[in-house]
């Protein structure tokens, strides 16, 4: 058994209902239990900032042996597609129904493949990451051995509520 954690994000429609859904699709997948879900947070957009904001949330999953981390990569991306996402090649950061990006795979460490980047490359950076993975999973440490919350003390953010700016 592996434990891994995604985070969902929408803004586009009813973000809820579809951080909602993205977590049954995900518990559905053979191989696959969500184990533990951070509350929703309201976002600010990162990387373009003319979009609406963000509902973010990070999941725990216990992954069985069969479920490698590139088969949960490959399901995700079906499961995106599934729920009427659009990928624009010419806007990555942009407005999105669900994003579902894996974040930590057990302690896999992971460059080799374009496709799949363990930890994710941008985690570090992002509070609307950090803060939900932290709510869930407080002593995570990251595969390299450093503190997840020594990393979110190096960003400057506000929570208010459950608004995270940044
Ligand atoms: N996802 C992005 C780009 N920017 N900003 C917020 N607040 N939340 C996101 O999930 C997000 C983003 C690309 O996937
Ligand atoms: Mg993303
Ligand atoms: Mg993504």
């Amino acid at each position: 058994m592996v434990q891994s954690f995604v985070c969902l994000g929408s803004n586009m429609g009813d973000a809820g209902a579809h951080l909602e859904r993205a977590q049954k699709e995900l518990d559905s997948l053979p191989g696959v239990r969500v184990t533990a879900a951070s509350s929703l947070y309201r976002t600010e957009p990162q990387g373009r900032k003319d979009q609406p904001w963000f509902l973010n949330q990070v999941l725990r999953l216990d992954c069985s042996e069969e479920m490698t981390s590139l088969r949960l990569l490959d399901a995700m991306l079906e499961k995106e597609a599934a729920m009427g996402r659009v990928r624009d090649a010419a806007d990555h950061f942009g407005p999105r129904v669900i994003d579902m990006d894996l974040l930590l795979f057990g302690d896999e460490r992971k460059t080799e493949d374009e496709h799949l980047i363990l930890p994710h490359p941008r985690m570090e950076e992002r509070a609307f990451v950090l803060v939900p993975l932290l709510e869930i999973a407080p002593e995570l440490v990251m595969p390299d051995g450093r503190e997840v919350r020594s990393l979110l003390e190096k960003l400057s953010y506000r929570l208010e509520g459950s608004a995270i700016f940044q």
